[in-house]
């Protein structure tokens, strides 16, 4: 199972995935985990988000109206295509479509399914959202030549910090080793990449041990 790697004018033979990511992005490591882990394969095509900036593109745009990746494109055995863009849509979306033995989901609209979405929800809404300015304070607007916002630094340090104090409660009330249930599920799959960004501050192991674990585990089973 693997990624093929394409670009934009090639021609691909339905039915078939197609990834568009930007490298190592913590956003597209999500998607690209769950076809490993779902034994899928599927084509990759990177989006230059630096140097062409090709987000800001009108082709790009048709497909991902907020500019950013990752997009999904979707081609079934008749020919019908979809995109579909955020990473945790676009996870829900293929584990809807691939993962019949719920391997790494659990079935829709069971109370297990409703902690999955609420745990995806709060790395999306919550947790990321506070990273991604992380991220964006620490190493996109000193390229720019500009200073950091020290305040909103404090301010997001202390949110994050908030967050891995939630994360790890939680892991010790399951006690399994996953944020929902007894298995893995797209909980997991979407809340780990941010966490172990290495570019970006760690949290204290010592202080989170369960939280430690959970990442180390997540690590292996994406590789
Ligand atoms: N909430 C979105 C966030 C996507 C996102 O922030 N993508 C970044 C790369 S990690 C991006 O495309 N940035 C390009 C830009 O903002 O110009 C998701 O989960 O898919």
């Amino acid at each position: 199972m693997s990624a093929t790697v394409v670009t934009r004018d090639q021609e691909l033979k339905a039915p078939y995935f197609k990834l568009y990511s930007y490298n190592e992005s913590p956003n597209g490591i999500k998607l690209k985990v769950i076809f490993k882990l779902l034994k899928t394969d599927y084509y990759l095509q990177n989006v230059d988000l630096m140097g062409k900036q090709e987000q800001r593109e009108e082709w790009f745009l048709k497909i991902s109206p907020s500019g950013r990746i990752p997009v999904l494109e979707h081609v079934d055995e008749n020919g019908n295509k979809k995109f579909i863009f955020e990473s945790a849509a676009i996870s829900y979306y293929l584990v809807n479509k691939l993962d019949e033995k719920h391997e790494i989901s659990y079935p829709v609209d069971t109370p297990l399914y409703y902690e999955e979405l609420e745990w995806t929800f709060f790395t999306a809404t919550t947790y990321e959202a506070a990273r991604f300015s992380q991220f964006w304070q620490l190493l996109v607007i000193p390229k720019t030549g500009a200073p950091p916002n020290e305040r909103l630094l404090v301010d997001l340090a202390s949110q994050i910090e908030k967050c891995y104090a939630v994360y790890e409660a939680q892991l010790k009330k399951t006690g399994t080793g996953y944020l929902v249930g007894s298995q893995l599920s797209v909980a997991d799959i979407v809340s780990y990449p941010w966490m172990v960004c290495l570019a970006l501050p760690q949290f204290d192991g010592e202080k989170y041990p369960n939280l430690k674990s959970w990442s180390e585990k997540m690590i292996k089973l994406s590789k």
